[in-house]
């Protein structure tokens, strides 16, 4: 299953970077856009995937979604970081994850612009082009930052700020790539150490987060005991010798 995912996830990745300026449409909120490629590329991964796991439920970014059941349910976002596939700037990846019980199962993310395929199975650990990785052993204060601004809701600017604020005092820098799924894969990956943004949707989390906890890694749905992806939640993922701190400074700022 996890191989037939990845050859979908390189034909959607194929078709990202044969689309040039494709239409865009305003959605919901400020600075929230969709393009007539994203919706082209979810179209494919629903038939693909449907057609891979009959019965299976389809939940994605680009169409009304009824909640989450413990049925298999494939979670998408066809490309996540539209923004940056608008502006040509080369950090998007699509994002697929099969959760059972609410929970991801599997988890691929692929990046067509780097050619690289981050994969996890729950329990069998989390690859990169076949390569098995591993989050950062980098100490708090030296960790590289990266955060997700969530621009369509000014309601979380202050807070994210203020987290940023404090992370660069205290921490060691911070990044902002414009993708959650890239971010993901990067913690889990070890090429940053702790990621966090107030407000995400399942479809741009629930892959990463498994890639993450299968690298070693730490994943907190901000506010819920649990990973939750049947809704918007804040996130942070990060390694374990970061934990602790990078959840007192979300706290600090009001985050969680
Ligand atoms: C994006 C996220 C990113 C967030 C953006 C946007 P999309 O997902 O990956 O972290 O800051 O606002 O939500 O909408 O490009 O799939």
């Amino acid at each position: 299953m996890l191989e037939k995912i990845q050859s979908i996830a390189r034909k959607a990745g194929e078709m990202i970077l044969n689309a040039h300026n494709a239409p865009s449409h305003q959605k919901e909120g400020h600075f929230n856009f969709v393009t007539d490629t994203d919706v082209a590329v979810q179209e494919y991964l629903k038939a693909a995937l449907l057609a891979l796991l009959p019965g299976a439920r389809f939940f994605a970014e680009e169409q009304e979604n009824e909640s989450l059941t413990d049925a298999p349910t494939f979670v998408v976002d066809p490309i996540d970081g539209t923004i940056n596939f608008m502006r040509q700037r080369n950090a998007s990846a699509v994002s697929i994850a099969l959760l059972e019980k609410k929970q991801p199962i599997l988890g691929v993310i692929y990046q067509p612009y780097t050619d690289e395929m981050f994969t996890a199975a729950l329990g069998k650990g989390a690859f990169l082009n076949g390569h098995s990785i591993h989050v950062s052993s980098v100490p708090f204060e030296n960790a590289v930052v990266e955060l997700g601004s969530s621009p369509y809701d000014a309601e979380l600017a202050r807070r994210t700020m203020e987290a940023a604020t404090q992370f660069l005092l205290q921490a060691g820098d911070i990044r902002r790539s414009g993708s959650a799924a890239v971010d993901l894969g990067d913690i889990a990956c070890g090429r940053g150490d702790i990621m966090f943004e107030l407000k995400l949707r399942p479809w741009d989390v629930a892959a990463g987060s498994l890639l993450v906890k299968e690298a070693g890694g730490c994943f907190h749905s901000l506010g819920h005991d649990q990973p939750y992806y049947d809704g918007p939640c804040g996130i942070m993922a990060c390694n374990p010798l970061c934990e602790k701190d990078a959840l007192r400074i979300l706290k600090e700022a009001g985050a969680c």
